[in-house]
């Protein structure tokens, strides 16, 4: 039978149960999106910048079932989009990367668009397919959507050149999808191995990461059998509901929140379920786990990458915990209700949260006093998105996050611009749910221009811009170091201004006072499918757990000449 390249790419795209695309149409793909136009099953997004089709389309794999998918221009959307791609790649996030190509049937080169595209994707990508003739779009697609989906997940991208798309050519069928499985067989030895380490700890503890989101009832069901602590990283910050009496919270070294630093300090056995150990995680190598470590993981690469396991268990986060708990109970009892360790726990918090609303904010907003106001209106299964910055780990330490998917933000890649684009989507995919961003003012200017796609589609996002006129997280570490700021301060931005353009609500939310009324009708709005900005006056002054603990951790890390010429200039720059 003869089909037009687009027809088969949108039979192809539907058969693997893609409901949105995101992207701007081109020369080459206006014959796809034409075709999408008929699709009862897909809905073609059009966006402001393919960025941020492609932090839309991370957001949508994040928070629903259907795997989060661009339609871009070759080159020029290609580049654009390839932040978002890298973010998906190093966070390990599905997604389908589907662009135009420039055509392979004139003979004519310096065409429009040209480049060399799976040379740009393939370092960030985990296949790329070029497409020849029409009988390999199909397969193609579903295979870049088997191997996004399997193992560790992450983008692939599928090049079709515009002639295919265009023009009707020979193929031999168009198969329905079929899910392959693909299940690793699991190591009994090594689970039994690390049940039996676990269970003869005195003091064993639980960190989990994005890879452990899934497994949340498996991952409680283990902490309570073992009376553990349960800590998480900033990208598995939703692994475990922090409204849980085990929940220490961000972390586990000195870095960490003071209830996870407190109750891994004689951590003699860690099961972690998930975590790459990376620079984030560890806020930069600076945890220390014990010696025996459990490391479970989809990706055998992560084992000894950065700390040496004592058992590594390849394989499926909730298979892999479903088993170990079998084989947990086939030693004894569950342990003893851990009382004291519940009560230490949630002392640490409180006294956290107390310590930062004690903090004097001036005339501005305090930071735990708006998370405390945000977290008892928002409903538990409420998706909060933060960008990266400064506000991202005021985020993690100081707003608990009850739901698996509940919070989701750029951490490997750790690109900002981020959230915007990732409430939008976030929204579009669960109209049912409250979606609420944490914005940095410096990540907000990059891509705000996606709220317009909000107002567009009637999405009810909820951008909280926090407003501190600076790039903090950075601002901040020129501080001592250098004593003055450069490239950091922004300009005042006139955020009611981007409002209007765009054609969202606005609310400013100027002190502590006007935290509870400013969210309560931020909300409101949102739940009339109205996109809502606003502007968080936020007090900065103080500087979260993780700032310091990862400053402290480099600084020590210089060699003593390296120390004194960082001291002397600091001092010498304080001179009168
Ligand atoms: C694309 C990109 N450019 C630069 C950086 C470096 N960077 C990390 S955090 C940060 C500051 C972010 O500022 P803002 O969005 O205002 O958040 P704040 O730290 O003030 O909360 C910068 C510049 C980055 N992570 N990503
Ligand atoms: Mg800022």
């Amino acid at each position: 039978m003869k089909k037009t390249g687009a027809w088969l790419v949108r039979f192809a795209l539907e058969q693997i149960g893609v409901k949105y695309t995101f992207g701007i149409p081109g020369v080459h793909n206006t014959e796809t999106y034409d075709e999408l136009n008929n699709s009862e099953l897909i809905q073609p997004v059009l966006v402001t910048h393919e960025g941020g089709a492609a932090f839309m389309a991370d957001a949508i794999s994040r928070t629903s079932n259907h795997i989060g998918t661009l339609l871009i221009v070759p080159a020029a959307g290609v580049t654009h989009a390839a932040s978002g791609i890298g973010e998906a790649f190093l966070d390990g996030i599905p997604m389908l990367v589907i662009a135009g190509g420039i055509r392979t049937d004139t003979g004519k080169t310096y065409q429009l668009h040209e480049m060399d595209q799976q040379a740009l994707l393939a370092p960030i990508t985990k296949k790329t397919f070029k497409v020849e003739s029409h009988a390999e779009i199909i397969p193609a697609i579903y295979e870049a959507y088997h191997i996004a989906t399997s193992g560790e997940p992450g983008p692939v991208f599928v090049e079709v050149p515009v002639n295919l798309q265009l023009f009707p050519g020979e193929v031999p069928d168009t198969p329905s999808y079929v899910t392959r499985t693909t299940e690793t067989a699991l190591d009994h030895a090594a689970i039994e191995q690390a049940a039996k380490m676990l269970y003869a700890a005195q003091s064993p503890g639980m960190f989990l990461g994005w890879g452990a989101v899934d497994a949340s009832a498996e991952s409680i069901a283990i902490a309570e059998f073992l009376g553990a602590p349960v800590a998480t990283t900033l990208q598995g910050l939703s692994a475990f509901p922090a409204n849980h009496a085990l929940h220490t919270g961000m972390g586990i070294g000195p870095a960490a929140v003071p209830a996870a630093t407190n109750a891994f300090k004689n951590c003699d056995c860690m099961l972690a379920v998930g975590n790459r150990f990376g620079e984030i995680a560890t806020a930069s190598y600076g945890v220390n786990p014990p010696a025996k470590l459990i490391h479970v993981d989809i990706n055998r690469k992560v084992f000894n990458a950065n700390y040496p396991a004592a058992v590594s268990i390849e394989g499926d986060a909730r298979a892999v915990l479903a088993e170990l708990l079998k084989a947990l109970e086939t030693l004894g009892a569950a342990k003893p209700d851990n009382g004291r360790l519940k009560a230490a726990i949630s002392r640490d918090k409180a006294a956290y949260i107390d310590e930062w609303l004690k903090h004097d904010s001036k005339d501005r907003v305090n930071p735990a006093r708006f998370f405390v106001e945000l977290r008892k209106q928002l409903a538990d299964d409420a998706i909060v998105v933060s960008d990266d910055g400064n506000h991202t780990f005021l985020t993690a330490e100081l707003m608990p996050i009850h739901s698996a998917r509940g919070f989701i933000s750029p951490t490997d890649f750790n690109c900002m611009g981020y959230a915007t684009p990732a409430v939008t989507a976030a929204k579009l995919a669960n109209p049912d749910i409250q979606v609420v961003g944490i914005i940095g003012d410096g990540a907000f200017l990059m891509t705000c221009m996606e709220t317009l796609t909000a107002a567009s589609l009637g999405i009810g996002g909820v951008y909280f811009v926090f407003n501190d006129g600076e790039l903090s997280q950075i601002s901040q570490a020129q501080e001592i170091p250098y004593n003055r700021k450069t490239c950091t301060v922004l300009h005042e931005v006139n955020f009611k201004g981007v409002a209007d353009a765009t054609g969202c609500e606005f609310i400013c939310i100027e002190n502590d006072a006007a935290c509870a009324d400013g969210i309560h009708r931020a909300l409101a709005c949102a739940a009339q499918n109205r996109p809502v900005i606003i502007d968080v006056r936020v007090d900065y002054s103080k500087r979260t757990r993780f700032t310091k603990g990862i400053v402290k951790t480099n600084l020590e890390r210089f060699t003593l000449g390296n120390k004194a010429r960082f001291i002397g200039r600091a001092l010498l720059r304080r001179m009168p």
